[in-house]
């Protein structure tokens, strides 16, 4: 069976990561081995009225995978698995990891679109999904999937009535008809994410080597142990929550984690309250309605002791209320699913943990900050954010004209992302070159939306810019030429939607205009857009 392709560290880097005992040779699945070795009977998960021991993690996770192995699925396949957050999400995860099947855990908030995009990148030969999910309401668009994807033929989906469907059912006692095992630790474990900046959405090789070494080494850095308990607000097969250090970071130590369906204060706090959550992981716009929230509830978030916030930029004047308004202390984390993680340290002063996106987690990580010549500014100096090392990725899946702009000659990945490097290492982002709108966390690829509206009989061209929202950071404004000055945005959203697109992609605001203007290059200039956005011309709505 043939291994997934990907984008490999040049042999000397491996090696030096080997040396340094960053990449051990173990799977991903190791962990809960370990655990069950160490504490077979402790809670791993509680979701719902549910506790699912360490053993049970283990052996319902095993179970599906020699059922998969049973059918033939195996090493080197890539399975497409949408679940919210439900301990099944985990379960499904290590399932797939035993049997050596790479998948994409899509997010729950991902539509059509989306799913079709990842999809016919990897040709999963599974489905893993949810009836709760609209999408999987009915067999349209399971029966669409196997259409394009011929080599797709099994699919699982929780909470269907057919036993044989049933992911419950996948998860029972089998006998083994034919041995399994993880993909060799150098190799693809599963995709991440991409936030994106282009038409398509873009997939992450991650590797065990790599993957378990940014946990562990999280892990280190925010002191989890057995004594933690994790709430999982944000979606859970996102980067953050699953690895910085997240569920794994939990699972590795013994720790617990709490499954929360949403941010929100109303779900979060009485989960907190319930089982005594002492550390959750936020994006600064769920952070503000907690801090609005937390005044009338300062006993129900008594247990909290950290407090981690990234995914955007988190405002001073918010971090600095955090200690007061949460009882706890504030870590400021800036990652992408790419590799990179900035975390600040627990013993840091107010200045960095308010002022900073932290420092990178390894000694290994190589940080460039340079012009648009691509040459180091002066140290000090804004200038965009170049990255490489042990868990960082050396090329997007089957990208190959992409990853030539992505990544330089040496293997330094362009995050998009505006930075001045401080004296002391630490990290501040103060903006973004990428053509990406980062909506409370949530990640946009403006051209993804230009094209779509485009594909509409009555727009001519179409921009997409960020627009400063008080709640969520930033929110989305299209610019839009049309045949039909009196094109409404309802029918706009309404025909995003029926191509089937995420919902927290369609654009907040639309607005008219007669002509794009154009940069000195020939470009769209995004920069007068933002400007002109900001100030609130013309709006229709
Ligand atoms: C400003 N921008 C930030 C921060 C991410 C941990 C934490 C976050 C992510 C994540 C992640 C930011 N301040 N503190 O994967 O493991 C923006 C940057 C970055 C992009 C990556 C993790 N933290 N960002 O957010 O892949 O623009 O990962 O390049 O979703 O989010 O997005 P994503």
């Amino acid at each position: 069976m043939s291994l997934v392709p990907f984008a490999r560290w040049p042999e000397a880097f491996a090696e030096r990561y080997r040396r340094a005992g960053h990449w051990r040779g173990e799977p991903l699945s190791q962990m809960l081995a370990d655990r069950v070795s160490a504490q077979a009977d402790a809670i791993a998960i509680v979701c719902g009225g549910r506790e699912i021991s360490y053993a049970e993690l283990d052996t319902a996770s095993t179970h599906f995978a020699r059922r998969l192995a049973n059918r033939g699925v195996g090493q080197g396949d890539r399975a497409l698995v949408q679940l919210g957050n439900q301990a099944e999400l985990y379960i499904v995860f290590f399932a797939l990891i035993k049997a050596g099947i790479a998948p994409v855990n899509a997010l729950f908030s991902h539509n059509r679109l989306e799913l079709m995009a990842y999809a016919s990148q990897i040709r999963p030969r599974l489905l893993v999904a949810s009836r709760a999910h609209s999408l999987f309401a009915d067999d349209e668009f399971a029966e669409e999937l196997s259409e394009l994807i011929p080599e797709l033929d099994t699919a699982v989906l929780h909470d269907d009535p057919q036993p044989e469907l049933r992911l419950q059912r996948w998860l029972e006692p089998v006998t083994a008809e034919r041995s399994f095992s993880p993909t060799p630790a150098g190799e693809v474990a599963f995709f991440q994410l991409s936030g994106g900046s282009t038409g398509t959405p873009k997939l992450i090789p991650r590797t065990h080597d790599d993957y378990l070494y940014s946990v562990r080494r999280s892990v280190e850095i925010c002191e989890f142990d057995h004594h933690t308990r994790y709430l999982c607000a944000l979606p859970a097969a996102h980067n953050f929550p699953l690895s910085s250090p997240g569920a794994l970071g939990v699972f590795l130590v013994g720790g617990r984690v709490v499954l929360s369906s949403d941010p929100g204060p109303a779900s979060c706090f009485p989960l907190i309250a319930q089982h005594r959550v002492n550390v959750t992981a936020l994006v600064p716009s769920a952070l503000s309605l907690w801090l609005q929230a937390a005044p009338t509830h300062r006993t129900e978030i008594a247990s909290l002791e950290l407090v981690q916030v990234g995914g955007a930029k988190l405002p001073e004047s918010q971090a600095r209320c955090v200690p007061q308004m949460l009882g706890c202390r504030l870590q400021q984390v800036f990652g992408m699913a790419e590799g990179l993680v900035n975390y600040t340290r627990l013993d840091d002063s107010d200045e960095r943990v308010y002022l900073t996106q932290g420092r990178p987690m390894s000694p290994d990580d190589e940080v460039k900050v340079v012009d648009r010549a691509g040459k180091p500014v002066p140290a000090g100096e804004v200038g965009a954010l170049m990255t490489r090392g042990p868990y960082t990725i050396r090329g997007y899946f089957q990208s190959p004209e992409h990853n030539a702009n992505a990544f330089d000659a040496e293997g330094f990945y362009r995050s998009g992302d505006l930075v001045r490097l401080r004296e002391d290492g630490y990290l501040v982002v103060v903006g973004r070159i990428k053509d990406q709108i980062n909506r409370g966390g949530e990640k946009i690829a403006a051209e993804e939306v230009e094209n779509l509206l485009m594909a509409h009989p009555a727009v001519a061209q179409a921009a997409l810019v960020s627009i400063p929202d008080d709640a969520m950071g930033e929110k989305s404004c299209a610019y839009i030429v049309s045949f039909d000055a009196h094109l409404k945005s309802t029918a706009l959203r309404k025909f995003l939607r029926g191509l089937g697109l995420a919902d927290y992609k369609l654009p907040d605001r639309f607005v008219h205009i007669d002509a794009l203007p154009m940069t000195a290059v020939g470009k769209v200039d995004k920069n007068y857009l933002r400007r002109r956005a900001a100030e609130q011309l013309t709006v229709t709505e």
